[in-house]
């Protein structure tokens, strides 16, 4: 299997990629589409697997520079990457690359620089065609098409996986179609969700006849360093009064801010955590009561709840479990926070389960939220929940 290096795309598909597959990344116009098949390349290419790149919308070294912006240095992977320079010879340039396509406008020439490459790489090589789209507007639609099919078989002839990045300008009806439903083995679609300008992107398994996949979509984000995250808009902190929820938001986030006076919470606290190819936004409640209507209405849009409780107050847990119905929580994946568990006297996880009688399928994970100590399992617990991953 060859996997993607994008977070959860290859629990979707089933691990990855099988040898002899193709796969394309169908971009729609205006989304950062073209970062998915640069983190495929990097992530393959640093587990140290054979890969070809053909390069027909930049110079190789304006490309290899493209790809610093996201921290992927390409360049100490040489020995591992074969570039096919389909871009200097039309713009007059000179290439010190070994495969050079001397006329990109003539689809012949494509193929036979591109069949040659797939028989010198090693087996089970990745190939990536960098820009599908471009390919298709030098050599015409028709003539690419019937390129991609020899490629792909060629592919499966020699074991190598091959991934294009196609973005999905206007072409005719009959091209879009054939892409989406019939000469790949798989159809990545990565959208954007526009209200006059694009707010958010996605992405999703449309297509990939070797996994068992459901329609699932993940937003996602794009981080310069970094590349590819999954976005989670908005994570709730809740919990009684004075259970570390504003402790628990900071030791988890790579930026937080909390408004307090007299050392309790009178505004939202709100934290930006980036972990393990997750990017989350989480907001901390205030505790006291009188903040309840506002919560209310906060609460409404969260994907998960982190519920904080002390665990050397049980009389708090009623008022917890409250919180919870305000927040609606019930309805969402939650994880319970049994904080403060430094202070002698702190209730157990299991004595809190049997005690408050916590369903078995909700996390209770102890914590010490001064010291950091248990917040990130917390936080990757959650995310498996709301992104499905568990
Ligand atoms: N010993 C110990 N103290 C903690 C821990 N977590 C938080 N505290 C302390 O508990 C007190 C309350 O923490 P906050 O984070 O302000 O609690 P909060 O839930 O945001 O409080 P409100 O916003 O007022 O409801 C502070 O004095 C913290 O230092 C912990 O894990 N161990
Ligand atoms: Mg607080």
């Amino acid at each position: 299997m060859v996997e993607t290096g994008i977070p959860r795309l290859d629990k979707f598909l089933g691990d990855g990629i099988p040898a002899g597959k193709s796969m394309v990344y169908f971009n729609h116009p205006g989304v950062e589409g073209d970062v998915f098949g640069m983190q495929t390349l990097y992530h393959n290419l640093s587990k140290d697997i054979s890969c070809v790149y053909i390069t027909s919308s930049s110079n190789p070294g304006l490309m290899k520079d493209y790809f610093t912006e996201f921290g992927w240095s390409i360049r100490k992977f040489e020995d591992k990457l074969t570039i096919i320079d389909a871009y200097s010879s039309l713009v007059g340039d000179l290439s010190d690359e070994k495969y050079i396509v001397s006329d990109p406008e003539n689809i012949e020439n494509m193929n036979e620089i591109i069949i040659q490459v797939m028989k010198d790489v090693p087996k089970k090589s990745v190939i990536m065609v960098g820009s599908l789209s471009t390919i298709m507007d030098l050599c015409g639609e028709e003539k690419t098409l019937e390129a991609i099919k020899l490629w792909n078989k060629m592919t499966l002839m020699y074991d190598h996986v091959i991934i294009y990045n196609f973005t999905a300008w206007p072409y005719s009806k009959s091209t879009i179609h054939a892409i989406k439903d019939k000469i790949f083995n798989s159809v990545i679609t990565v959208g954007g969700i526009a209200e006059r300008v694009i707010f958010g992107q996605y992405f999703g398994v449309l297509k990939a006849d070797w996994a068992d996949h459901k329609a699932q979509s993940m937003l996602f984000r794009v981080l310069r360093p970094g590349g590819i995250k999954i976005y989670i808009p908005k994570i709730l902190v809740t919990g009684p009064f004075d259970a570390g929820k504003s402790t628990f938001v900071h030791s988890l986030s790579t930026r937080a801010i909390s408004v307090d006076r007299l050392g309790t919470t009178i505004a939202l606290d709100h934290g930006h955590i980036d972990h393990k190819g997750f990017s989350a936004d989480i907001f901390g409640t205030p505790g006291q009561e009188r903040f309840d209507p506002i919560i209310k209405m906060i609460s409404g849009e969260a994907l998960g709840i982190f519920l904080v409780v002390d665990s050397t107050a049980p009389k708090d847990f009623v008022r917890a479990k409250q919180m919870l119905e305000i927040t609606k929580g019930y309805g969402l994946p939650y994880v319970i926070i049994a904080n403060k568990q430094d202070i002698p006297g702190a209730m157990s996880v299991d004595d809190i389960r049997s005690q408050f009688n916590i369903p078995e399928d909700v996390p209770i994970i102890p914590v010490i939220a001064t010291e950091s100590k248990g917040v990130f399992e917390a936080f990757e617990l959650l995310v498996e929940k709301i992104t499905g991953g568990a």
